[in-house]
């Protein structure tokens, strides 16, 4: 009834690493779909029902879900014992929730403006830049040691994963690169890097 569209080393590869923190690996068939990549190589696959393409997709009960955010969100609401986020409705949750809006709506997008050097008026206006970003998140974990306070959540999971990918674009900022170090080092993170190396060798061959 869950089926995680999943394609290695890519965004979904944080969705596998929720589902193993999660301990929910039971509940989710997990489906390997091509993309194209970078490198020319890969390319759309017509089995992943993602109206873009892309992953991760979530199907539940025939329903598409896409966005980590979204997905993060629905899972962690899906099964709220999993110890991975607050519980629904209470204050903490909104906090949470907030963070996943934020990492959609401002942390990427800053993130990519900046990587690509690319900056306009309106979009400063309207989310900011990178900077401002990061200050953000130094005050965060400034009351830390996690995003949350005193516990690994998903938003320290999605949250450090694109200086996780890019680390020569993580801020210089020794407590950001403690927080992103810390986050690097679950073991289920480590897991999911090991099995989509597999994934990708499999692939190349
Ligand atoms: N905002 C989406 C972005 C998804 C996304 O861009 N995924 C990439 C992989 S990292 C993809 O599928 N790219 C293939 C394509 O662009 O066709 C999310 O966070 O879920």
């Amino acid at each position: 009834m869950l089926t995680l569209f999943h394609s290695p080393q890519s965004r979904s590869s944080s969705i596998l690493t929720l589902i193993e923190e999660m301990g929910i690996q039971d509940w989710i068939e997990i489906r390997e779909v091509t993309i194209p990549r970078m490198d020319g190589s890969g390319g759309r696959d017509p089995s992943n029902p993602h109206p873009e393409g892309k992953v991760p997709a979530l199907v539940h009960d025939g329903h598409v879900i896409t966005e980590r955010a979204a997905i993060i969100l629905h899972l962690t609401c899906l099964f709220p014992d999993s110890g991975i986020a607050p519980k629904v409705g209470t204050p903490e949750w909104g906090v949470f929730a907030m963070w996943m809006a934020w990492y959609q709506g401002v942390l990427e997008p800053t993130f990519m403006m900046e990587a690509g050097g690319f900056s306009h008026p309106w979009l400063t206006a309207a989310i900011r830049d990178h900077q401002t970003a990061q200050v953000r998140l130094r005050a965060a974990l400034d009351q830390g040691p996690w995003i949350l306070g005193e516990t690994y959540s998903a938003a320290d999971l999605l949250l450090h994963s694109p200086y996780a990918w890019f680390p020569d674009a993580a801020p210089k900022d020794p407590v950001l690169l403690n927080w992103i170090e810390r986050c690097k080092a679950r073991p289920a993170r480590a897991k999911v890097v090991s099995e989509d190396a597999e994934r990708m060798a499999r692939l190349a061959a």
